[in-house]
């Protein structure tokens, strides 16, 4: 009979080859678990973004605040860089007053502005198609589909510009 393979080895040459074993085995776990917390591939990522109004007076000083009450929800859009992004963005106003969504360079954006999307239900009449804008605006009821790639890493700015500094949100690109 024959001795095995592992027969033909010392001790010695057993307990270093279980160590690279042990080595390599480890960094495939480790490597593939990272791969999975850390890669995501990219994707297009959704969100439902409106005006929002804080309960205070926004009258200058000294009858309210001195700054609008007006806001962004949400205020942080997060996605990985190399994403699609889609923001239905939603006038929800109960008065006339528009809002608008603008953003530094480099982003540009496109944008499909619908009519009062509350009255119909749905998405309405398209009122006008932007292509690679940096500002869309929003009447009372409208909505629009705002899509861009995420190209950029870091953190920019998406602002109303009518309702400045409160009405700020961060776009928060992961690179
Ligand atoms: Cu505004």
């Amino acid at each position: 009979m024959t001795q095995s393979g592992f027969g033909k080895l010392s001790t010695g040459k057993l307990l270093i080859a279980a160590a690279v074993i042990a080595i390599v085995s480890g960094a495939a776990v480790g490597m593939s678990v990272g791969y999975v917390i850390h890669y995501s591939a990219p994707t297009t990522r959704e969100f439902y973004l409106f005006d929002g109004s804080l309960p205070f007076n926004d009258e200058p000083r000294p009858q309210g605040f001195g700054y609008p009450h007006d806001i962004f929800v949400p205020d942080r859009i997060t996605v990985n860089k190399g994403d699609q992004v889609l923001i239905h963005y939603v006038n929800i106003e109960d008065v006339a007053e528009p809002h608008n969504f603008m953003m530094d360079s480099p982003y540009r954006f496109d944008a499909v502005v619908y009519d009062n999307a509350s009255i119909n239900g749905g998405k309405g009449a398209v009122l006008g198609t932007h292509l690679r804008v940096d500002t869309v605006v929003l009447g009372q009821g409208q909505n629009a589909t705002i899509t861009f790639t995420a190209s950029w890493a870091g953190v920019f700015p998406y602002r109303c510009t009518f309702h400045q500094p409160t009405m700020t949100g961060y776009l928060v690109v992961i690179g």
